[in-house]
């Protein structure tokens, strides 16, 4: 009976579904990561106007993408998921091995969140006019 559940459980297809939008720029990093790791995967394509039942199911905190789907279990926030891919699928590593380049690596991750995400969206993208060159200017300054 062990050995059965076994073998079923090796030709068991896994379930890999990424929920994204169009134009949201986070899902690519799952999408990204699960493609440098050779992982087959599913999209689902959300309306983030009108989003699935699904969605708000699997990401009711937050109801945003992407959320990583793996047979059954939901896993959301970008860097999180980024975390569980490196865990569950040890080939081609995402992070360097060195705890120092790692924490780098981390670093700039999190700088990419907090500082460039933050002032694309809010200094340029959602203003125009003179407050959007300054938003520019400080984008420009926080990619430099
Ligand atoms: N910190 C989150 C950010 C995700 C995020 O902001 N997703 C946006 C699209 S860019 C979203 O789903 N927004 C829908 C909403 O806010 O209702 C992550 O890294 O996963």
């Amino acid at each position: 009976m062990g050995m059965f559940t076994e073998i079923t459980e090796h030709f068991m297809a896994e379930e890999v579904k990424v929920f994204r939008s169009l134009t949201s720029p986070f899902p690519l990093r799952v999408i990204w990561a699960l493609r440098l790791k050779g992982v087959e995967f599913d999209i689902i394509c959300e309306d983030l106007f009108n989003k699935s039942p699904l969605l708000l199911q699997y990401n009711p905190v937050e109801k945003k993408v992407p959320v990583l789907l793996h047979n059954g279990k939901a896993i959301c926030e970008s860097l999180v998921i980024l975390e569980y891919i490196e865990e569950t699928w040890k080939q081609t590593p995402l992070l360097p091995e060195d705890p120092y380049q790692k924490a780098n690596a981390r670093f700039w991750a999190k700088f990419s969140d907090e500082k460039v995400f933050h002032s694309i969206k809010w200094g340029v993208l959602l203003k125009d006019g003179k407050e959007q060159e300054e938003g520019i200017l400080a984008t420009l300054q926080n990619l430099d």
